[in-house]
């Protein structure tokens, strides 16, 4: 067994122990109650999950095992020259609990450049679909044909026994993490450089690695790929792209599938499509304006417009956080180091004091704020990634990262099947009227 697998089974075991003692003692401690209107709103603020990898806080945003993103930008290994932290480092912190040495991050780069390898029928799938398809459909297909790989539907289907589990879910994660820049750059190379395809190169980290693949040699585009799979990894576990991958790796479905369940909802447009739909908005107004620097007013009318066509303002809101987004505090920091005369970086942050005040003004709006999304495409741009439908699959490489090690943790920790209990509308009327108790079906 490899030195961070057994690390993890060894945490993963006292964590067990702990579960056990904390549900004897106090299993029936009631920690919140329901109200009607939360089951009809998306469950907002009912706790009904754990999520060992990281918490969200409404005011302080996201902590990694109880550390926020400037922390971990102080405290993770970072690459040779570069004041990024490394994904990989952020993994393990997340996979182990513990903060990594550079010497764990090293192992952990080239854990994933062995396991990196992708199978001929992957890309033979990715070219038999339309080059019109969009890059999250590419990406989903591409990780569905990768399925042939995973080694927890080989050894369930051979009878493997419960306690089992995380070893395979172990090597099927790792894996996974291993092969998707290389697939994601594929997609990338073959949509928008005509197939023109880049070797891996051994030498890299994950995400320097990555954006060499893509075509990216520039050493600061690099340091923002390495940031940006950093805080994009992960965002505890409600979010729609996190709570599907555990939902459906609740039945045992292999980490292949359940993650390409999870990438399909981060596909959506409220969730992580979110941060194409920001680009393009902003690039609309541009030629709406004809201008590359629209002034505050010019976004301000243009805010308006797009509210009065009934359509959400990209990048803006939030289902928990009630402040500005770390993640996009992050990124401003990025682009003031980095590129603080790009006039597009200077637009985002130009709607970033035109658009919480008129969001404000709207009530039933709960947070005005900028999310991570609002920042991330400007970032690319400046680099000249301009292809943004790719961006999605940007972030799912990520997300993978802090998906994957929480569904670790529940097979290790024996999670069951999950299954809440529904009410329908007659139900509710019934019990209002006092015909039935709510837990009736
Ligand atoms: N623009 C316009 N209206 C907005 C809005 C925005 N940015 N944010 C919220 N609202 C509206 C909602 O659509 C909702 O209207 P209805 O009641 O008419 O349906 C109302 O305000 C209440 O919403 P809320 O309680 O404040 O927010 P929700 O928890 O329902 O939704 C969303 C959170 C992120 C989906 C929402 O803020 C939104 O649609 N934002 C724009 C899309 C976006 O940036 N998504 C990315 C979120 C971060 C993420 O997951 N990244 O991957």
């Amino acid at each position: 067994m490899g030195i961070i697998k057994e690390r993890f089974k060894q945490k993963a075991d006292a964590t067990a122990e702990d579960i056990k003692q904390l549900l004897k003692e106090h299993g029936d401690k009631k920690i919140g109650e329901v109200q009607l209107s939360q089951i009809y709103q998306g469950m907002r603020g009912i706790t009904g999950l754990v999520s060992e990898t990281s918490l969200l806080d409404s005011e302080d945003g996201i902590r990694f095992r109880g550390y926020s993103i400037p922390e971990l930008q102080e405290k993770l290994p970072k690459a040779p020259g570069g004041s990024e932290p490394l994904p990989e480092g952020l993994f393990y912190l997340m996979l182990v609990g513990e903060l990594p040495t550079e010497e764990d991050v090293s192992h952990m780069s080239s854990v994933l450049q062995r396991r990196s390898h992708v199978p001929n029928h992957v890309f033979q799938t990715i070219e038999a679909l339309p080059i019109t398809a969009h890059p999250m459909t590419q990406f989903v297909v591409a990780i569905m044909s990768l399925q042939t790989e995973s080694l927890f539907a080989k050894n369930y289907a051979k009878g493997m026994a419960k306690k089992d589990y995380w070893s395979s879910c172990f090597d099927d994660s790792m894996d996974l993490i291993a092969r998707l820049p290389r697939i994601a750059a594929y997609i990338y190379r073959r949509k928008y450089r005509g197939g023109d395809h880049i070797q891996p190169n051994g030498l890299l980290d994950w995400a320097g690695n990555f954006a060499h693949m893509m075509g990216f040699e520039d050493e600061g585009f690099q340091e923002l790929m390495r940031l940006y799979m950093t805080i994009h990894s992960d965002h505890e576990g409600g979010n729609v792209s996190a709570h599907t991958t555990h939902l459906v790796g609740s039945a045992l479905a292999d980490p292949y599938l359940s993650f390409a369940a999870g990438m399909n909802g981060l596909a959506g447009p409220l969730h992580g499509l979110a941060n194409q739909e920001v680009i393009k908005w902003i690039f609309e107004l541009r030629e709406k304006i004809g201008s590359e620097s629209p002034s505050q007013e010019q976004i301000e009318n243009y805010v308006k417009q797009t509210l009065s066509e009934g359509k959400v303002v990209p990048g803006y809101g939030h289902a928990v956080l009630r402040k500005t987004d770390p993640r996009f505090s992050a990124q401003m920091e990025f682009g003031k180091k980095h590129m603080p005369n790009d006039p597009l970086v200077n637009t985002v942050w130009t709607i970033y004091e035109t658009v919480p005040p008129i969001l404000s003004s709207i009530a039933k709006i709960k947070n005005p704020w900028p999310n991570v999304d609002a920042h991330s495409g400007a970032l690319l741009v400046h680099y000249g990634m301009k292809e943004y439908e790719f961006y999605t699959v940007l972030f799912g490489v990520s997300r993978a990262l802090g998906v994957l090690a929480s569904l670790c943790w529940d097979r290790a920790l024996g999670f069951p099947l999950e299954r809440p209990k529904s009410v329908s509308t007659r139900l509710v009327k019934k019990w209002l009227n006092g015909e039935a108790e709510i837990w009736g079906d």
